[in-house]
């Protein structure tokens, strides 16, 4: 059986689209960014709530909400699930994407990793096209540092037209500071967001289909970000717009014969329905990596040299797999093998330790009924579950924080999401297993 949208969570993601607003003036704040790039750490650390964090990607499935004050504003923070884009091709992304475009938040915190700026940037392009509300939050800033990456806030407000703020969110640094651009956002300082170029055809294309899609959207949506869906042929965004709508956008005339002459201007210039969403992502590309040249410089330009090669060891086809299940196996024996000691030490100890509480209830002349019950049942069971449970975990808990903490989880989930795909799951499942 594959997985069902009950089973990755993914349906309740959908059900919390729905927030709670004590008064008209709390404000609603996404967090969204890149899976593994510390959103939950910097809810957390708002909110006082403890949502899952570790080091491998893809842990939060379900949106969480949670309330704090900065500034005399209050504010609803939502913590949403990872994704690398809005352009949907996982469930994941469709619940990043339907909070942003239907959840109705006041603004949208982009957290991104500071030491891969670039490959963070097209979700902040993209969500940027979707609202201009957005605050771009720079995390990792400890890590960038001693990679001795260089980032240029100044340069990259002024190229994004939203404000940029570097945090460290595992020692909390910054934080004042992002509620602070928060709060500014509502001042209209920020007024001109950058805008893609996209080919001339695309952006006629687009054009086309505007006029259409404004009369529906009713600004509740923007509308070239939707003309470009639609024109991708996103059937996912259309199932989304109709149920948020409450209607059925293939059967208004105006939009499907809109849509046809749209796509009749794209296929005359050689754009096919394949190529349009390699055009469109290329763009991003283009612009996300003219930003960073502007914006990021590196004091040692071979700064990741070995990180690739250890990378390349650990993922590659003929290294990869072999190197996980010798490590894999390697902790799993001293798990096994390793927990027979401490098993048979402790267990020695708390049986000694039963020989004398059994002894001291005859002494005070104890029923037998009682002693059988106490003694032989409840702390006997106790005995054996804790001297055979207990170093087992004591030992394969520490090892594997210890693999997490070195990234090597992503690895495995890396190296594994090509089996786990033939049975409709992904990578990231097997890191679940591993545990159970
Ligand atoms: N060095 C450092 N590590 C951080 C920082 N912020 C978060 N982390 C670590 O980054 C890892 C990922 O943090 P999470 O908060 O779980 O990331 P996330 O974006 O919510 O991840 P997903 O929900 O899987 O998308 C954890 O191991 C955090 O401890 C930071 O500022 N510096
Ligand atoms: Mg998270």
């Amino acid at each position: 059986m594959g997985l069902t949208l009950e089973s990755t969570g993914i349906r309740s993601v959908r059900e919390s689209l729905v927030i709670e607003r004590k008064n008209d003036k709390e404000q609603v704040i996404a967090l969204a960014g890149n899976p593994n790039v510390g959103k939950s750490t910097v809810f957390n650390t708002l909110t006082g709530m403890n949502q899952h964090t570790g080091n491998w990607p893809g842990k939060t499935v379900e949106n969480a909400q949670g309330r704090c004050s900065f500034y005399g504003t209050d504010y609803i923070m939502v913590d949403l699930p990872g994704t690398y884009s809005l352009m949907a091709h996982s469930a994941e992304e469709e619940a990043a994407r339907d909070f942003i475009c239907f959840g109705g938040p006041d603004a949208v915190v982009i957290v991104c990793d500071a030491t891969c700026l670039e490959r963070n940037m097209n979700l902040v392009l993209q969500t940027i096209e979707i609202t201009p509300h957005a605050v771009v939050c720079i995390n990792l800033m400890d890590e960038a540092r001693k990679k001795h990456i260089r980032i240029d806030f100044g340069s990259l407000q002024k190229d994004l037209g939203v404000p940029v703020v570097g945090i460290t969110a595992r020692s909390s640094r910054g934080l004042e500071k992002l509620m602070a651009a928060v709060g500014g956002l509502r001042s209209e300082l920020f007024v001109n967001p950058i805008k893609i170029r996209y080919p001339s055809p695309v952006e006629e294309a687009a054009a086309m289909m505007e006029p259409a899609l404004k009369q529906r959207l009713e600004n509740r949506l923007n509308v070239h970000w939707a003309a470009l869906r639609l024109l991708e042929r996103d059937q996912s965004l259309l199932n989304s717009l109709n149920r948020f709508l409450d209607t059925d956008l293939t059967a208004d005339g105006e939009i499907t014969s809109a849509l046809e002459r749209a796509q009749k201007h794209l296929e005359q210039n050689g754009i096919t329905p394949d190529i349009l969403e390699d055009k469109i992502v290329s763009s991003l590309v283009v612009a996300a990596e003219g930003i960073c040249a502007d914006a990021i410089s590196f004091d040692r330009p071979d700064y990741n040299a070995r990180d690739r090669k250890i990378d390349r060891f650990l993922t590659s086809k003929w290294t990869g797999v072999p190197a996980m299940l010798a490590l894999l196996t390697f902790i799993f024996w001293i798990t096994i093998t390793g927990a027979n000691y401490p098993s048979d030490l402790l267990s020695a100890v708390l049986f000694r330790f039963q020989d004398f509480l059994l002894a001291l209830l005859n002494r005070m002349g104890a029923p037998e009924w009682l002693t059988g019950m106490l003694i032989l049942g409840v702390y006997r069971v106790l005995a054996w579950v804790v001297s055979v449970m207990l170093p087992p975990m004591a030992i394969f808990f520490p090892l594997f924080t210890l693999l997490e903490d070195l990234g090597y989880l992503p690895r495995v989930a890396f190296n594994l999401d090509k089996y786990f795909k033939k049975a409709h799951a992904c990578g990231k499942q097997a890191l679940t297993m591993c545990m159970v």
